[in-house]
């Protein structure tokens, strides 16, 4: 009798428990959960292309030889947003190398006396800057009539406004060798380099 009453108690017990076990699994599982936050910052990355269907950090765009006085000639390029932000502003810096690209002609010896610097870059004209934009096309006046030499280390500022992810711009510039270009720049090269800068 005194066993079996103490049997009872202990059933009673456990059933206590049970209960107040899954009252705190209920009560826990009505806590909302916000887990696995993070912050973390998008890619911002503008690449050029040649043609507008590859692009690369870093590429030759164009070479120009034996070009005569008077003539012009033309390169485009495209230049791409790949990353995920807008970017508001694109500048273009020209970094401009003269070279007398080996010995000075016969006739270029005769009027020129600097046969370690080359003369071209003070000769070829930006006759025409020309970029478009998904919204239009637009000219840029502050490059346009300036030699290469004048631009030389300057960065110029081509686009102001919304250019958005996998937007593109197309630049096309066309350079003079200008008409009155003398026989010191015979055989001349000049190397132009130019850096894109974006802005977010
Ligand atoms: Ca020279
Ligand atoms: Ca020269």
């Amino acid at each position: 009798m005194e066993l079996k009453r103490l049997l009872i108690v202990i059933a009673i017990g456990l059933l206590m428990m049970a209960f107040g076990v899954g009252f705190n699994i209920s009560y826990f599982s009505d806590v909302a959960k916000s887990q696995g936050n993070t912050i973390s910052t998008g890619d911002f990355d503008v690449d050029i292309s040649k043609d507008g269907s590859r692009y690369h950090d870093d590429y030759k765009m164009f070479s120009f030889d034996n070009i005569k006085p008077g003539e012009n000639r033309t390169f485009e390029f495209y230049i791409k947003n790949r990353g995920d932000y807008s970017v508001s502003r694109i500048s273009v810096e020209f970094n401009v190398t003269d070279i007398e690209a080996g010995k000075l002609s016969s006739a270029e010896a005769e009027v020129d006396d600097t046969p370690d610097v080359g003369e071209l870059s003070g000769e070829v004209r930006i006759v025409d800057f020309k970029v478009t934009t998904p919204k239009g096309e637009n000219r840029v006046n502050a490059i346009i009539g300036k030699s290469l030499k004048e631009v030389n280390g300057t960065s110029f500022l081509i686009f102001e406004g919304s250019l958005d992810k996998n937007e593109v711009l197309k630049v096309s510039v066309t350079l003079q060798l200008s008409p009155s270009a003398g026989n010191e720049c015979l055989t001349d090269e000049a190397k132009v380099g130019l850096s894109i800068y974006a802005e977010q």
